[in-house]
């Protein structure tokens, strides 16, 4: 593979460098601050797995932009796929005028998105409108209200995904009141579950929730990260999903798996829910479909998505024609490239270079997480309380060095790995190396 910047970080300043520095003290005039930044660099260039700053400092990139570039930063095939439609046009509406690659786009989705049945899908710009648009389907199709969500979900910002999401600080603090009629049940958490716990006992334990708080009749849907992202990468026990989705359909329920995070590839499979042998009635998707362009989908059974009346779902951008190009490449390289084979390759890396700290620091909780959407855990020792100075610091030591991790979680304790399925081995064990450094450190 070719590409631009040389794939290694490499730092030539003091972070933040003094272009940095200058662009920062314009943004403290002109930026709201309710923004915030994890990097305190500007970054002029990314390509492949490598973050070029103004300065010239050079980051491996461990987090894609929250797990967007999963096909590679500026990935050639899509840049082209850009470049070519932009030149074309710039905005067709679906709503007024429409065009084909919306169909394209959406025949190609329901071909890689799990299930045994006919599919249907529908376009968007960003993962909360994907998850606000799942629930006014759901709500549609069953005539009912409530919405199931779960502990540790992240679904958006907007006011009815702010409802849907489980963390306040700093998602929902101040910004209420929020929307009605969205229930949180008890997720399976393995590593601090009771010991033993299994996945259906964990299902049996959030249905006996939804009996006896809501009640099945009035639940339009039960809507669950297969991989819980923001809220610290947890991988529900085996069985839990499957027992959920069954009770779905016993009651007349729309199940949605929302795979905004990892979904596309990310870990292995098309999307996340394959490795639990599922088939959600609806799936959203977002983030990594489409290379960088804003873009998200809805994507389910054709009677579910028929449910609404015709002109009831839109919007002014949804389904742009470049963003759907971006899209239509992105999974054309996804399969060309073979990229969740690499999504398994970087899985590999990952858990042979962490997992030996697990018996070896009483800090290192657990390793843990699917293909390329992976994790480690850190605690204060065998009580397994959360860690967060330590993971500030750790982050913070590899950042001066030249390595981007983000952190999640909601005791905001968990170091998560997003990479490029394009990162080399060279890369992984570079960066992984400062991190393990960092935590013997500081542990
Ligand atoms: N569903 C599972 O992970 C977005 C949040 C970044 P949008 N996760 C990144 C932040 O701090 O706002 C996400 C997700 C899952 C929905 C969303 C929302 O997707 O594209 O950010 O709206």
């Amino acid at each position: 593979m070719e590409f631009r910047l040389e794939q290694k970080r490499q730092i030539v300043t003091e972070v933040p460098g003094p272009k940095s520095k200058e662009i920062a003290e314009r943004r403290a005039k002109y930026v709201s601050a309710s923004v915030g930044s994890a990097l305190p660099s500007y970054i002029e260039q990314a390509d492949g797995a490598v973050l070029r700053d103004v300065d010239g400092n050079q980051f491996i990139d461990f987090g894609s932009g929250i797990g967007v570039t999963t096909v590679g930063n500026s990935s050639p095939k899509v840049v082209k796929a850009i470049q070519e439609t932009a030149a074309a046009n710039t905005h067709l509406q679906i709503n007024t005028a429409p065009y084909e690659n919306y169909v394209d786009l959406c025949q190609k989705l329901t071909e890689i998105t799990p299930g045994d049945f006919d599919k249907k899908a529908v376009l968007f710009n960003s993962g909360a409108e994907a998850l606000e648009n799942a629930v006014k389907i759901a709500r549609k199709h069953t005539g009912r209200n409530a919405i199931v969500v779960f502990e540790h979900a992240f679904h958006g910002r907007t006011n009815l995904t702010m409802a849907m999401t489980s963390k306040n600080a700093p998602y929902k603090d101040g910004f209420g009141p929020f929307a009605p009629e969205v229930y949180r049940a008890p997720l399976s958490y393995p590593y601090r579950d009771a010991e033993g716990l299994t996945g259906a006992q964990a299902a049996a334990r959030t249905i006996d929730m939804i009996d006896k708080q809501v009640g099945a009749k009035n639940v339009a849907a039960i809507i669950i990260e297969p991989l819980v992202g923001e809220g610290g990468f947890i991988v529900p026990a085996e069985g839990f999903l499957p027992a959920l989705v069954e009770y779905a359909h016993e009651n007349g329920i729309v199940f949605v798996s929302d795979e905004v995070q990892a979904g596309m590839c990310r870990t292995g499979k098309w999307f996340c829910s394959e490795w639990d042998g599922i088939e959600p009635d609806l799936v959203t998707s977002a983030k990594g479909i489409a290379g960088g362009m804003p873009l998200s989908a809805v994507i389910g059974r054709a009677e579910i998505m028929d449910a609404s009346h015709p002109g009831g779902i839109g919007g002014t951008y949804s389904g742009n024609p470049i963003a759907n190009a971006a899209a239509l490449a992105t999974i054309e390289a996804y399969e060309e490239e073979h990229l969740r084979d690499e999504a398994l390759r970087i899985e590999q890396k990952i858990r042979e270079i962490l997992e030996p700290l697990v018996a070896e620091l009483d800090v290192v909780g657990e390793v843990r997480g699917r293909g390329a959407m992976m994790a480690v855990e850190l605690v204060t020792g065998a009580d397994k309380t959360p860690n967060p100075e330590l993971v500030k610091k750790v982050v913070a030591d590899a950042l001066a060095q030249g390595v981007l991790f983000l952190t999640c979680g909601t005791y905001g304790n968990v170091v998560r790995f997003l990479p490029p399925l394009v990162i080399s081995d060279e890369l992984l064990e570079d960066g992984l190396g400062v991190l393990v450094e960092a935590i013997r450190k500081h542990a």
